[in-house]
């Protein structure tokens, strides 16, 4: 009797792990639908910069950007990843939003005005290479 009760209790066990995993793979799947419906773009594009003071100024105007989802600016790279809703902004909206902060992007030159106010250490060399491997 103990062995039928025993093995009952494995049934159940085994039934309640594969309803788990069921569920599982059912969030899984509404999950890539609604990031499908939001209409994520991932960019990458050259900003010029120098310290991880840049990084916070580039990635605060990336950011300050409506539909912009992330934002992480390579100082090493000299290069900018972002993640936005196309269907809420667009690529030049987000290079014009980095410029007015002072940096230069590949297709916008960066605002002269907020270049001379950033800290000193952070007036990059404007002949800088962007995209560096
Ligand atoms: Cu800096």
């Amino acid at each position: 009797m103990k062995k039928v009760i025993l093995s009952l209790a494995v049934i159940a066990a085994l039934g309640l792990t594969s309803c788990k995993n069921e569920t599982k793979k059912v969030e899984e799947t509404t999950t890539t639908e609604v990031s499908k419906e939001i209409g994520m773009t991932d960019l990458s594009f050259g900003v010029r910069g120098n310290c991880g003071m840049c990084k916070s100024t580039i990635e605060k105007a990336a950011n300050g950007v409506d539909g912009v989802a992330s934002a992480n600016w390579d100082v090493d790279k000299k290069k900018i990843d972002v993640s936005f809703d196309d269907a809420k902004t667009d690529a030049m909206s987000i290079h014009k939003a980095i410029a007015a902060s002072g940096y230069d992007t590949e297709k916008v030159a960066g605002s002269e005005g907020a270049y001379k106010d950033l800290p000193s250490c952070c007036q990059y060399d404007h002949e800088m290479t962007m995209n560096q491997k």
